[in-house]
C-alpha cells in the first residue's frame, strides 16, 4: 500500500505536541509548487522556457527562465498559506512579507527555487531547496530579518526536490529524513525511502578540483588520503556541479561533499539559509555530519539573508577524519 507525502506529513504532524494541520497545509504548498516546477523542467527542451531570461539576480547570476518560473510558483503557492508570514528566495534581494502576515502567521520559509540552474540547458539534474523557521517570540511582521536570521538548529523542517532521472522529494521535520518519488501516473510523491540512514562510510568524494590550488592548507592532504586508500579503501570522484544532486548521492550512498573556501569565494560559495542549512539539517537527520569548515554548520548564526559559507557534509567516517584534522590544525579553519 502506498504512502503519499501528504499522508506522511499528517502522520509526522501527529507526533508533534500541540500540532495543528497548518504545518501540513504549509508543506503541501511546497509539494504542489515542486510538482509544477518539475513538469516544466521535464519539458524544458520542448518549450521556449530554456535559456536565460535576460535578467541578473541578486547573486549576479544570469537568470534562466526556469529560475524565474520556479521562483514565482513557490512565492505564489506559499503566499496562499495563512501560517506563512515571511518568504525569502535566492532570486530576490529582499524578503517578502506575505500580504496576510498577521499574528496568526507562524513560519518563515526560505528557498532556492532552482539550484544548479546553469545545468538546465545541458540536461543535468537540478533541484529546489527549502527551509522552514518558526517566528521568534515577539517578532513583528515588519522585521522579517528576525524571522530569518536564526541558527540552523532552529529549523523546524527542511528538504529538497531533485529533478533527476526521477523527481524525488527528501524532507525532514526533525524526526528522520524521508524520501518520496513522484509517481507521474497519479501525480503524487510516494514514500520510497523511509527513514534514510547514510552508510557510515562511502566511496566517493565530491568537490570541484579545479579550485584545489586555492583550497585552504590541509584540504589537499585530506583528499589525497581518500584517493590513496588510507581510509579503508581508495575513493573515486563524483562532481555534478548541482549541490542537490551531489548531496542526494551522498545521503543515499555516503561519502563526502565539499565546497571549501576558494580565492573566488573566500567565504565559500553556498548560501547559508537556503542551501547549507537545509542540507546540513537533512545530513544530520540521516546520521551524517555537517561542518562549515570549522564548526558544526547548524550552530551558525547568520547575519544576512544571502550570506555564504564553506560547507563540508558527509558520512561519519569521512567527517570524523575531517573534524580531527581541523581540530589538530592539519586543516586550516
Ligand atoms: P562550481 C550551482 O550554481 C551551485 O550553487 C550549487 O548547486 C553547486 O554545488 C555549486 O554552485 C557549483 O559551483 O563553482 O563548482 O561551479
Amino acid at each position: 500500500m502506498i504512502t503519499t507525502v501528504q499522508q506522511h506529513i499528517l502522520q509526522e504532524q501527529r507526533r508533534f505536541p500541540h500540532a495543528s494541520g497548518e504545518f501540513s497545509w504549509l508543506l503541501s504548498a511546497i509539494t504542489l509548487a515542486t510538482k509544477m516546477i518539475g513538469s516544466k523542467v521535464r519539458s524544458a527542451g520542448l518549450t521556449d522556457i530554456v535559456g536565460a531570461a535576460g535578467d541578473v539576480n541578486v547573486q549576479g547570476e544570469v537568470q534562466q527562465k526556469l529560475d524565474v518560473y520556479a521562483n514565482e510558483v513557490l512565492l505564489h503557492c506559499l503566499s496562499t498559506r495563512a501560517s506563512v508570514g515571511v518568504l525569502a528566495s535566492e532570486e530576490n534581494e529582499h524578503p517578502k512579507i506575505v500580504g496576510h502576515a498577521s499574528d496568526d502567521a507562524k513560519y518563515a520559509v526560505v528557498f532556492d527555487p532552482l539550484d544548479g540552474s546553469s545545468n538546465i540547458d545541458v540536461n543535468v539534474s537540478v533541484g529546489t531547496t527549502f527551509s522552514i523557521m518558526r517566528r521568534p517570540d515577539g517578532a513583528s511582521c515588519d522585521e522579517p530579518e528576525r524571522w530569518l536570521l536564526q541558527p540552523g538548529t532552529k529549523q523546524v523542517a527542511a528538504g529538497y526536490v531533485v529533478y533527476g532521472s526521477s523527481t524525488m522529494l527528501v524532507y525532514s521535520v526533525g524526526l528522520g529524513a524521508h524520501g518520496f518519488t513522484l509517481d507521474p501516473s497519479i501525480g503524487a510523491f510516494v514514500l520510497s525511502h523511509p527513514n534514510i540512514k547514510m552508510p557510515k562510510q562511502g566511496k566517493y568524494y565530491s568537490v570541484n578540483e579545479a579550485y584545489a590550488p586555492s583550497f585552504p592548507p590541509g584540504y589537499a592532504e585530506y583528499l589525497q588520503m581518500l584517493r590513496d586508500g588510507q581510509v579503508n579503501h581508495p575513493y573515486s570522484s563524483r562532481y555534478i556541479g548541482s549541490m542537490v544532486s551531489d548531496f542526494h548521492r551522498t545521503i543515499l550512498k555516503g561519502g563526502i561533499f565539499l565546497y571549501p573556501p576558494t580565492s573566488d569565494n573566500p567565504e565559500g560559495k553556498l548560501r547559508v539559509l537556503y542551501e547549507a542549512f537545509p542540507i546540513a539539517f537533512l545530513c544530520e537527520q540521516a546520521g551524517g555530519k555537517a561542518s562549515d569548515g570549522t564548526n558544526r554548520l547548524l550552530d551558525m548564526q547568520p547575519t544576512s539573508i544571502h550570506q555564504r559559507t564553506p560547507m563540508v557534509v558527509g558520512s561519519q567516517v569521512e567527517m570524523e577524519l575531517f573534524e580531527k584534522m581541523v581540530a589538530s590544525g592539519e586543516i586550516a579553519s
